[in-house]
């Protein structure tokens, strides 16, 4: 709030008092100077706090450190050693780079960031860190993605990488290569969180430390002794995502969190705020948000400094130099710095007389201050309540010599010349260890990892020991394992519905309630929704499984009284996330790993409006697979017809699509409860089977009632594969075709079978197509394998064998875009033409919609004609006749561009 306005709107009761104390602060400004006059204003706002008196907060503190150095807690570490440690690190981390982009020209990788981050990963690597040797899960830790050749250095001086691994840095399609970034895909042995989208990680690490929490307060798995640590960029918080998700942390009382923002003050191109201030304007926000904020600016030599700073002109310059300034300081001399910061003003200059230019140049930021990081560490591990953040000032590129440090081409630079790799050598004091004579032109520059005996590896070493062993380590050490549940829950919908209409949408929402009702199994079971329960007919489970709340329903819900209450629990089953997709998407991803994370297999299904998933989300769910995720997403309210009336940008043509492009997602579109339930089954089974398979799943489910029908018999593997034949063409007729449909489109491949029969003679076999997906990637591989194994007898995709045994043509028809059914054109066994709802969605009915995207019944008797006419079964007059039967205006413009 704005304090002048919040003022004005209050009453004065004695003016004239007021005026007295507004006089003696303007006299106490004349006669001690504004810094007295601040620090009594302060004093004065910590008795007002104490006495209750609620005054708006302040958003900001100066410019310095956070922790002052008498209360800064003592570093229990070997100096000597660890900063001889970190050497031989940074020392490897850049020559890995420079080496990779030898072998392979424009390989890239990164030097700066990890250079600028050292010293705050290696405090928390020696002293903070736990790892999971003890059979805990340890601590969560989310590394910055481009600090990665860092973290591999580190893990080549313990002894978990090899020369050869470090000398395949981006190298790894022939196997034994390390990953670019943190991808547990690739690495699924070593890293765990996937990181490298800039705002992903932030927002995840918030998630995790909840789901953490909601473990804890449903009873499922003891989570106090893991601490998330997220170490983030300066430039990343600019994304959207990254900030979005600190309210909630506050909010929830997340203190198993921390983030050690590496404030460089640099990205990519340049400055993040050369004309302002990261640090204060991150500061604000923080604070704002109700964070426990801390500060580490200035290295330990500014301390003596700022004690002699009585009259506040060193502070007062340190808030008063802009970002851009402070770069241009990192890169220049003591001279410079001299002269432009401490210049100005006569009583600065006094106060680094006795300092020479060289040591001018030295004075740290804290952010490379071991003491001052530690002490940061330690108050954010013992700050109970709230989440920390620290922030850390850096340089970015630190040690890499002046024409890396700081430059604004620092972040893309990946190699280092001869000269700069000795001065490099030097700056670490590493002569003994890297001789000139192995620095020359012709060779290239060698790791150095200090001898078993060495003090440095064996501090190195008892320090991770009493840590809980090395880290990063991803796990799949189940330490709670999971009892699935059976064929019961599943078995109702078999049954279908009689005459009841119900949609696929209430049959899941029935399902998840038996699923979480089940003895044993029911626990693992996540719901996670994004504010839209009651649009899915949800809102039922609110009462039974009840919303977590992690401090209890503080209040008397306005509906308590009803069946349907708005119930909150600190054991509550339900994520209710509120209006982010983006948030619920992470807490899916915390639920969907959290058998490797935690080693407790959890059973997370994610609703939401389908339009919202992959195209809003879609770089989440890319990070989640790459994160090994299992578990379900349910795309609600799917398609572009069946959610009428909605319009544009609700009705959702194209999210299997989108959901084709992950590797690891298994997309279905199915039409009945029972094809439903099938998926689910055998997805649980996949997934949390024994041999557990690093697969999601993603399924279209809609709000259309209509009876549901029972499950043929002898369907087999069909409904999980992919395709299935669901009814045979009616007896009696030579003219045959076949319809496949996915989804809601039943209803126009059902009415259009008996108006071909009726009015055409033409009998059509009706196929359930419940994955193109599946369907493709089964016939790609086929094809692969044919392709590779000349000579030897051909192998025919399960797609061909299984329209083989049906008569094309093929019409195939969807409430999603032509493409999805296009995915199998190449090994259909004849014509095969699709129908689809390409196009922007628009408000009407479900008719109006069908009649208009064209893949109603009228356009899919069409189309079978068309296709048999084509192949000279029936005549084109029939086809003319069904055009006009069904009222269809030849001319009317394509809907894809209407
Ligand atoms: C979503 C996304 N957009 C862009 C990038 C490309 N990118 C990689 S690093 C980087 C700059 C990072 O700056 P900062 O967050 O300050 O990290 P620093 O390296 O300075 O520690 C950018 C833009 C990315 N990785 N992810
Ligand atoms: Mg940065």
């Amino acid at each position: 709030m704005n304090i002048d306005r919040f003022v004005q709107q209050l009453p004065d009761t004695d003016p004239t008092e007021t005026q007295e104390w507004l006089d003696s602060l303007d006299q106490l400004i004349e006669v001690e100077g504004k810094t007295r006059a601040r620090y009594l204003l302060s004093r004065m706002l910590m008795r007002a706090r104490e006495q209750q008196v609620g005054i708006p907060a302040t958003i900001n503190t100066p410019y310095v450190n956070t922790i002052p150095t008498e209360e800064q807690a003592w570093f229990p570490g070997d100096d000597v050693l660890e900063k001889r440690i970190r050497r031989f690190i940074r020392w490897n981390a850049a020559v890995m780079v420079v080496r990779a982009n030898h072998a392979a020209e424009g390989i890239g990788g990164h030097l700066s960031t990890f250079a600028s981050s050292a010293a705050l990963y290696e405090v928390g690597f020696n002293h903070f860190f736990r790892g999971k040797d003890d059979g805990t899960p340890g601590d969560h830790i989310f590394f910055q993605g481009h600090a990665a050749p860092g973290i591999y250095a580190r893990a080549f001086i313990e002894r978990r990488l090899s020369e050869s691994q470090l000398d395949h840095f981006r190298l790894e399609a022939a196997g034994g290569g390390l990953s670019s970034y943190p991808h547990p895909r690739l690495m699924p042995e070593f890293w765990e969180f996937p990181t490298v989208s800039m705002g992903l990680g932030p927002l995840n690490s918030v998630h995790l430390a909840r789901f953490n929490r909601y473990l804890q307060n449903r009873h499922i798995d003891d989570t106090t002794g893991s601490r998330i640590w997220a170490f983030l960029g300066d430039g990343e918080m600019d994304e959207p995502e990254a900030l979005a998700g600190i309210g909630l942390a506050a909010r929830e009382g997340l203190d198993n969190l921390t983030w050690v923002i590496n404030t460089n003050l640099q990205r990519l191109d340049g400055p993040v705020r050369g004309n302002g201030k990261i640090i204060q304007e991150l500061e604000a926000m923080f604070r704002g948000a109700g964070w426990n904020v801390i500060k580490v600016i200035w290295g330990s030599a500014w301390d003596e400094l700022l004690a002699r700073d009585l009259d506040g002109v060193l502070v007062n310059q340190m808030n008063t130099t802009l970002d851009g300034e402070y770069q241009k300081f990192a890169v220049e001399d003591g001279a410079y710095i001299r002269e432009h910061f401490f210049g100005p003003d006569l009583r600065l200059r006094k106060m680094v007389e006795h300092l020479t230019d060289d040591q001018l140049r030295k004075l740290p930021r804290g952010g490379h201050d071991y003491h001052k990081i530690y002490a940061a560490y330690r108050a954010a591990v013992d700050h109970e309540g709230y989440p920390t953040v620290i922030l850390a000032k850096t340089v970015k590129g630190w040690t890499l010599g002046p024409d890396v440090e700081a430059r604004n081409a620092t972040h893309q630079i990946k190699k280092l010349t001869g000269r700069q790799l000795i001065g490099l050598r030097d700056r670490l004091h590493l002569e003994s260890e890297i001789p000139d004579e192995v620095l020359t032109e012709d060779q290239e520059p060698p790791y150095f990892r200090p001898a078993i005996d060495s003090p440095e590896f064996q501090y190195l070493m008892e320090r991770r020991r009493s840590l809980g062993g090395s880290v990063p380590v991803r796990s799949k050490t189940i330490h709670r394992g999971i009892e699935l549940p059976g064929a019961e829950p599943f078995a109702e919908f078999d049954e279908g519905s009689g005459t009841q209409s119900f949609s696929t949408t209430m049959a899941f929402t029935r399902l998840l309630r038996n699923l979480a009702r089940h003895e044993t199994f029911g626990s693992r079971v996540v719901p996670i929704i994004p504010d839209e329960g009651r649009t899915f007919g949800m809102d039922g489970l609110f009462k039974e499984l009840r919303i977590y709340a992690p401090f209890g329903q503080r209040y008397v819900p306005v509906d308590a009284g009803l069946m349907l209450s708005y119930e909150e629990a600190t054991d509550g089953q339900i994520l209710e996330e509120g209006i982010t997709e983006a948030g619920a998407v992470a807490s899916w991803t915390a639920a969907a790993t959290a058998y490797a994370t935690r080693g407790v297999p959890m059973v997370p299904f994610y609703t939401f409006y389908s339009m919202f998933g992959f195209q809003r989300v879609g770089d989440f769910l890319w990070a989640a697979a790459d994160a090994r995720a299992r578990g379900f997403l349910m795309g609600a309210t799917a398609g572009r017809t069946t959610l009428f009336g909605e319009g544009l940008q609700h009705q959702d043509g194209h999210s299997l699509l989108l959901a084709s492009t992950v590797p690891s997602c298994e997309a279905y579109d199915p039409a009945f409860a029972y094809e439903l339930a099938a998926i689910i089954e055998h997805g649980i089974e996949r997934m949390y089977g024994t041999d557990g398979e690093d697969v999601y799943y993603y399924l279209t489910i809609y709000n259309e009632n209509y009876p549901q029908p029972p499950k043929p018999d002898g369907v087999g593997t069909g409904i999980v594969d992919g395709l299935y034949k669901w009814v045979p063409a009616p007896e009696g007729f030579d003219r045959r075709a076949t319809v496949l449909f996915s989804g809601t489109a039943h209803s126009a491949a059902r009415s259009a079978q008996g108006e071909l029969a009726e009015h055409y003679g033409v009998g059509v076999e009706l196929w359930s197509a419940t994955s193109y997906k599946r369907l493709r990637e089964e016939a790609l591989s086929t094809e692969r394998w044919n392709r590779l194994h000349p000579g030897e007898p051909e192998k025919t995709p399960l797609v061909t064998r299984l329209l083989s045994e049906a008569n094309g043509p093929y019409v195939a028809v969807t409430d999603y875009m032509k493409a999805v059914p296009d995915q199998i054109s190449r090994w259909v066994p004849g014509r095969y033409v699709s129908l689809g709802t390409d196009g922007y969605g628009r408000s009407d009915t479900r008719q109006g919609l069908r009649e208009f995207f064209e893949t109603d019944t009228g356009h899919v008797v069409v189309a079978v004609l068309s296709e048999l006419a084509a192949d000279g079964v029936v005549d084109k007059a029939a086809v003319k006749d069904a055009i006009a039967r069904f009222g269809i205006d030849p001319e009317v413009g394509d809907p894809r561009t209407r």
